[in-house]
């Protein structure tokens, strides 16, 4: 049960004249004691070397891909907070690949599907697969079983597709959604599983984790996403996004579907931002990014790639025509407008507290 004085009202569009806006307090620690305690999990399943590790250090660890060939293989579970912000807000677990979730008598892992947590199941699409799913299938049956499925949203990395072709991507999508969900129908499990075709030497297992981490914060998602669509109309944007600096998830997007080549192009941006920062700043910066930090880059064909720091490793990335630029003012104004209403309701959402 919460106590919910939530008196927020998001609003459709900030078109009105600007006024001075203060800076967004997400970075005070006052807030800190409201978040809850128990934090949604992300498991990382599949058979040895099929890639959880490499993805884990990736992502959340800056790891270069090149870097992942000498890692060595996992033999007890890990699990690590890898918390930035409210959003990318969860701890991963790394399962060693030979595990079995519920078949090792010496180590029942059922306690730790308990609670909010998305389940990914790593397939190494390189090698024959067949092992990879019947154990997908096998673990799913085991948490129906053990009536731990309904809380669970479950994913499938179809990984190192940096190895295929476009065609025999498309080819192993197909085929493993159409066998895993057989096989699932056969044992009567109804569940939607979510497959995506992942790479570490590319962008699009930030892309997968961006998905994957918007399933465990639902209940903020739609309200991110209508106020991202108030910033973008006013200001005539193409595209907008929020996201996480340091892993490159995006947090939330408007309403439309992100593109990859987009979803690159936003990647390419803050890449190239860390870059410069990078050569530029004095070691005794931390950051790349204060509140002041502000970047642009124009595209030949017109489009213009806009970066704005919000607060807590969160950065917006607009694609908009150069020609909007004229209105800078509004954009600005506007952007100011989004900080303070993602401000609001952030502190009222932690504001709800559990009553004992
Ligand atoms: N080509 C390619 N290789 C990858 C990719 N991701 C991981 N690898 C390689 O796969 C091998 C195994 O990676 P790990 O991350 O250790 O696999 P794991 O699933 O953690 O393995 P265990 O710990 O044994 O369960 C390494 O040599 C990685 O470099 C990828 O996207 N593409
Ligand atoms: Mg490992």
């Amino acid at each position: 049960m919460y106590v919910d004085d939530d008196d927020d009202q998001i609003p459709n569009s900030y078109s009105q004249r600007p006024q001075v806006l203060n800076t967004p307090p997400l970075d005070d620690p006052e807030g800190e004691d409201d978040i809850t305690d128990v934090k949604p999990k992300i498991l990382l399943f599949g058979l040895r070397r099929s890639g959880k590790t490499s993805i884990r250090k990736v992502v959340f660890h800056k790891m270069s891909a090149n870097e992942t060939i000498f890692l060595e293989s996992t033999t007890k579970l890990e699990h690590e907070d890898v918390s930035r912000n409210c959003f990318i807000d969860y701890v991963i677990y790394d399962f060693p690949g030979q595990a079995d979730a519920f078949e090792d008598s010496a180590m029942d892992y059922s306690h730790i599907f308990e609670g909010k947590c998305a389940l990914i199941f790593v397939i190494d699409v390189l090698e024959e697969y067949k092992d990879a799913l019947d154990k997908i299938v096998m673990t799913l049956v085991g948490l129906d079983n053990k009536r731990l499925l309904d809380n669970i949203e479950v994913f499938v990395f179809i990984h190192k597709v940096d190895g295929l072709s476009d065609d025999q991507r498309a080819e192993a999508l197909k085929d493993i959604n159409f066998k895993v969900n057989d096989e699932l129908s056969e044992a009567g499990i109804q569940i939607n599983l979510k497959t995506q075709l992942t790479s570490v030497y590319d962008y699009s297992i930030f892309e997968a984790l961006s998905i994957v981490g918007q399933k465990l914060i639902p209940e903020l998602l739609s309200t991110f996403e209508a106020l991202l669509n108030a910033l973008k109309e006013p200001c005539g944007m193409d595209r907008v996004l929020l996201f996480d600096v340091a892993t490159k998830c995006y947090i939330a997007t408007d309403t439309e579907s992100v593109p990859t080549n987009k979803y690159e192009m936003c990647c390419d941006m803050l890449d190239l931002v860390a870059d410069v920062s990078n050569i530029y700043t004095t070691p005794e910066c931390f950051s790349f990014y204060d509140s002041k930090s502000f970047s642009s880059v124009h595209l030949d064909n017109g489009t213009v790639i806009l970066t704005k720091y919000i607060c807590n490793n969160l950065t917006l990335v607009c694609l908009l025509q150069d020609s909007c630029l004229a209105e800078l003012g509004l954009i600005e104004y506007n952007i100011a407008k989004f900080s303070q209403g993602m401000d609001d309701v952030l502190k009222s959402h932690f504001k709800r507290k559990p009553v004992k």
